[in-house]
């Protein structure tokens, strides 16, 4: 009896949803990526015969903790956090840790596989993992902060190490937060160590890691449009988020002469259609990383509109950037961007446009540069940063930038290579690809494990 490949996949999906239940964004991650690679499998017997879809989609493991803290008031506080280490095939577990109250263990899951097939195409020595806490930092003081970090620290640092696993920043973890835990993590340890990136400059941290995020993101959408001849020079952009990866997105648009239009959090968005240029950008920096303020403020100090509890989707556009969250682009606003004619999507976030919007991306053809992709600069050059650590040298702003360019071209052709039909590339099927054969290969070679 012969099966067709969308039964193969209906039936691999309905065993992963039976023994992950209640876990929809890892579904949804996982269907992504199977529905593209299942292609290859069928061209390529001896990944189905080593099972290796079904050995990619469980966790190597999956801690997880209590942290118990206190608070200034001095109320004793519990959160939940976790680390799921995903696969360590090609390299030492490497992913952020996520700060969010919608933390838990199907989303840190649905991250911690994006980032397997993300470090792949790096082509960085890094494996895949997430982790975090559903402590919110908002409204916290920095005592309360660091009281968090070093309890969470004080269980995890046993899960990891500069060889074992290395986390950094996501969601609600920057540098403040990267500190105090690397701060505790050596204590504990006796120990200093490159066991966490996106550390400080002072003390281990990359030139450009900061910045790595956005960076990369534009630069990988300047890559899809020099292959058609285009370039980003001239062209409009919606931005949501303005954390980290939303800001230094706008800054490399500034930096490539295009016009940023928008800025959100999860209050709602400003529209500023002269553009968010230099001076207000850096407002906007220390609005979020200083005062930790509402980005509704940015209206009021520079008179434009702020659109309460909406998403800036429906602003007219060439360019979109959705960088703050997953699921955070639908498909009713997918076809607002297309119907306002926008050329290229780079998803500074991960895993930002549901099912039903990626496939209006992909009816319309227009670029669309999938997180795994478009984000992957961010841990390439924590990647660099682990590097500079192991060497204990320290490159210059140049030359970091130079190698996160060069990795994001490389990732680029990769895309092409897997995702070129003839007539148009499909970067979601080139990245899946591409990442998976590398990490398929590996797990084969190991034998069974
Ligand atoms: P930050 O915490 O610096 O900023 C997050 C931004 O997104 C804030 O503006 C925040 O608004 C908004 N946001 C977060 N959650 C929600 C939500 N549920 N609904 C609406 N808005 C929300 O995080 P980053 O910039 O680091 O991360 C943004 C995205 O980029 C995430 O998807 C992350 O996984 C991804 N990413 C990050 C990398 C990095 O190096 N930092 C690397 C690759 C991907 P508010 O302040 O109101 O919550
Ligand atoms: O989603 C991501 O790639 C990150 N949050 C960065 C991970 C890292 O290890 O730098």
């Amino acid at each position: 009896m012969t099966t067709s490949p969308n039964a193969r996949l209906d039936a691999f999906m309905a065993r992963l949803v039976e023994r992950n239940p209640g876990e929809p964004e890892f579904h949804q991650a996982v269907h992504e990526v199977a529905h593209s690679v299942m292609p290859y499998i069928e061209a390529h017997p001896k990944y189905a015969k080593a099972n290796v879809l079904e050995r990619l989609t469980e966790p190597d493991r999956a801690i997880v903790f209590r942290v118990t803290w206190q608070d200034d008031d001095g109320n004793i506080r519990v959160n939940k956090a976790y680390r799921v280490q995903f696969n360590n095939a090609i390299g030492p577990y490497k992913g952020g840790l996520r700060f969010h109250p919608s933390v838990n263990l199907g989303v840190l899951k649905f991250l911690g596989f994006e980032q397997v097939f993300k470090n792949s195409l790096t082509g960085l020595p890094m494996g895949g993992a997430k982790g975090g806490s559903d402590f919110d930092p908002k409204g916290k003081s920095d005592d309360e902060v660091m009281r968090f970090c070093h309890a969470m620290m004080t269980e995890l640092w046993r899960h990891i190490g500069k060889d074992t696993d290395v986390p950094a920043g996501d969601i609600g973890v920057g540098a403040r937060e990267v500190g105090y835990l690397f701060g505790q993590y050596k204590r504990l340890q006796n120990q200093w160590g490159g066991v966490l990136t996106g550390k400080s400059i002072d003390y281990g941290g990359s030139l450009i890691r900061t910045e790595a995020t956005g960076y990369g993101t534009v630069y990988f959408v300047q890559e899809m449009l020099q292959r058609l001849g285009e370039s980003c020079e001239g062209k409009t952009a919606v931005v949501s988020g303005s954390g980290n990866v939303a800001t230094y997105t706008i800054e490399k648009l500034l930096h490539l002469g295009a016009k940023p239009l928008t800025a959100s959090d999860s209050g709602g968005f400003i529209y500023d259609p002269d553009g968010i240029d230099e001076e207000k950008l850096a407002w906007i920096e220390e609005l979020k990383t200083v005062r930790r303020g509402r980005i509704s403020e940015y209206a009021k100090e520079f008179g434009c509109e702020y659109f309460e509890g909406q998403r800036p989707w429906g602003i007219k556009a060439d360019l979109a950037f959705p960088s703050a969250t997953q699921n955070e682009l639908n498909e009713s606003d997918a076809k607002a961007l297309v119907k306002n004619g926008v050329q290229a999507i780079g998803e500074g976030a991960n895993m930002p446009t549901t099912p039903d919007g990626v496939k209006v991306f992909q009816d319309a053809k227009i670029l669309y540069g999938l997180g795994k992709a478009a984000n992957a600069g961010g841990v390439a050059v924590s990647g660099l940063e682990q590097s500079q650590n192991s060497l204990r040298l320290s490159w210059t702003r140049e030359e970091v930038d130079e190698r996160l360019k060069a990795i994001m071209a490389s990732i680029h052709a990769k895309c092409v290579e897997y995702g070129y039909d003839g007539d148009h590339v499909d970067y979601v099927k080139g990245a899946n690809t591409a990442g998976f054969v590398k990490i398929a290969d590996s797990v084969i070679a190991y034998g069974v494990m």
